[in-house]
């Protein structure tokens, strides 16, 4: 059975496609009643609508505080058509039904998100318009409920069919009362920062449906993606510009990819598998930087992501066509690397517009059984003047420059993780181990074949610099760094056996630096 829809009531702060949305309800018979901004803006499409006010014959008072707060509107909405008793009391109380609810809430997250005072904060907290949502969503049997632009298409396709069936109606019902707990959780978290509490008492993991994925990390796991409105520039806003979707895996290694490459100033490249990069590089231009980061591990590479912080040019979209990619992430790609890359049909173009403050506060998650670990993201960074040489021999500046790439490198490795890098390149990563000294020995070997592979005779380690991302608890480590070439070592220090690591440091005559900040990425 198909419900017309005579009379509906649109009140929106996104204003996209409510002309559109408008236009079709009129066409087939219904009466347009709205609130201020929207009316205007229906009104300017040359609509015929009715104020709100004019309806209730209640004005807007309050500074619009009180728009909808009315029973002539909530009993519009929530008045049952199948019981006589409703339809009577509506009738006496001159309550005209409405079929149509379509609202989308004052713009919160924009406004905290805006650097907006508490006032400001609190005037974009909607009362009337989650009411309306939740009570159009509570009648779905009588009432249709829009609560975004993303739905108006599939309204006018059923005013088209001869008006809106159950199934439809539920399903934004749920959608409704998504979108209000949502809104409601951000304004808890809200407050609860603003009283010092970073972690609220009782936190609410809120986010819309962007899309159910195919399949999870494995096929036999469901799974879906879901945004929060973070305006943050990465995996949640980006543009894709060409190929298939992407897998739950794919989103996760792209997310990694351009948080890590975010990390650098120049122009920069990380290639990453499984979450983890397998060859990092910063240089003049990007298309250098890519050889660079190929060369550390180019078997890996195969099939990888890769990400770019800066706008993707023909001639370094030529370059990484040379091998297979599944995603390729930038802030931006000109037409002619588009052009390139058209050719290569399967390959994932994501454009991002810009690139993440890596040192942007932000919480990150981890589900356990029973619960989730909540913590602020890792956006610690460490400076040269944050460092400590506590050997004899300092670094020279372009070990300097090496060990501070390196460690940037590090905290986006899985621990443990050890990092060789020169000349603004990694030449060997090693990732995930559960001993650090397996981790430094993996990556040596990694950087041996690597440099095989390339005909070189010695290995790319060699009159390399070490990073590691948390302190060596023992001199095996460092020994085993040493041992691979690296001429210069940094890591955060803090070990009980600092000395007799700083001392094996000395007799091999290198230099080493101390953080006092560890990078453990589990
Ligand atoms: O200030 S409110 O909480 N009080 C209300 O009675 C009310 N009714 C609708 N906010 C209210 N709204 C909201 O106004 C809607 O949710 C929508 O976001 C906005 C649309 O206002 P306008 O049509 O004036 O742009």
């Amino acid at each position: 059975e198909r419900l017309a829809i005579r009379r509906a009531l649109l009140s929106v702060s996104d204003k996209q496609g409510l002309v559109a949305l408008g236009k079709a309800l009129v066409a087939h018979g219904a009466q347009l009643l709205s609130t201020g901004g929207s009316a205007r803006a229906l009104r300017d499409a040359g609509l015929a609508v009715t104020d709100v006010s004019e309806h209730t014959g209640f004005p807007e008072i309050l500074d619009g505080r009180v728009k909808t707060l009315v029973p002539q509107v909530h009993g519009g909405i929530l008045g049952r058509r199948d019981l006589p008793e409703h339809v009577s009391q509506m009738a006496r109380h001159d309550i005209a039904p409405i079929d149509l609810v379509c609202v989308n809430l004052y713009p919160f997250a924009a406004t905290v998100a805006s650097g907006a005072g508490w006032d400001d904060c609190i005037e974009n907290i909607d009362i009337g318009g989650p009411a309306m949502v939740r009570a159009a969503a509570k009648n779905h049997d009588h009432v249709a409920i829009l609560t975004a632009p993303s739905q108006y298409e599939d309204l006018i396709a059923a005013l088209e069919a001869g008006g809106t069936v159950l199934e439809a109606r539920r399903r934004w019902a749920a959608e409704a009362y998504a979108h209000t707990a949502a809104y409601d959780s951000m304004i808890a978290t809200w407050f609860a920062r603003q009283l010092g509490e970073e972690f609220p008492p009782v936190m609410t993991l809120s986010g819309e449906r962007r899309e159910t994925l195919r399949y999870g990390e494995n096929p036999h796991q469901k799974a879906a993606f879901y945004v929060n409105g973070d305006t943050r520039p990465g995996i949640a806003t980006a543009r894709q510009v060409q190929g298939k979707a992407l897998s739950y895996n794919n989103l996760n290694d792209t997310d990694a990819a351009f948080e890590a490459v975010a990390e650098f100033d120049r122009p920069a490249i990380v290639i990453v598998k499984h979450a983890n990069p397998c060859g990092v590089a910063v240089a003049d231009t990007a298309e250098a930087a890519w050889a660079a980061a190929l060369r550390c591990d180019p078997v890996s590479a195969f099939g990888g992501i890769v990400a770019l912080n800066r706008t993707l040019d023909a001639a370094t979209a030529e370059q990484i066509s040379t091998i297979f990619t599944e995603v390729i992430v930038a802030p931006d790609a000109d037409e002619a690397a588009q052009a390139v890359l058209s050719k290569k049909k399967n390959l994932r173009l994501l454009l991002t517009g810009s690139v993440p403050d890596p040192t942007a506060p932000g919480l990150a998650f981890k589900s356990v059984a029973g619960g989730f670990l909540a913590q602020d993201r890792d956006a610690g960074r460490v400076e040269e003047a944050d460092l400590r040489v506590v050997t004899k021999r300092a670094p020279t500046s372009a070990e300097m420059q090496d060990l501070l790439f390196a460690f940037r490198v590090a905290k986006h490795v899985k621990s443990n993780a050890v990092i060789y890098a020169k000349n603004g390149a990694t030449v060997g990563i090693g990732a995930g181990q559960m001993s650090r000294v397996d981790s430094a020995r993996i990556a040596a070997r990694k950087s041996q074949d690597a440099a095989e592979a390339a005909g070189e005779s010695a290995p790319l380690t060699s009159g390399s610099v070490a990073a590691s991302d948390a302190f060596f608890p023992f001199a095996d480590g460092l020994e085993s760094v040493i041992a691979a070439g690296a001429v210069a070592v940094i890591q955060p220090g803090g070990s009980i056996r600092d000395q007799e690591v700083i001392d094996a440091a000395d007799r091999a005559g290198i230099a080493m630096v101390f953080t006092g900040m560890r990078h453990f990425r589990h």
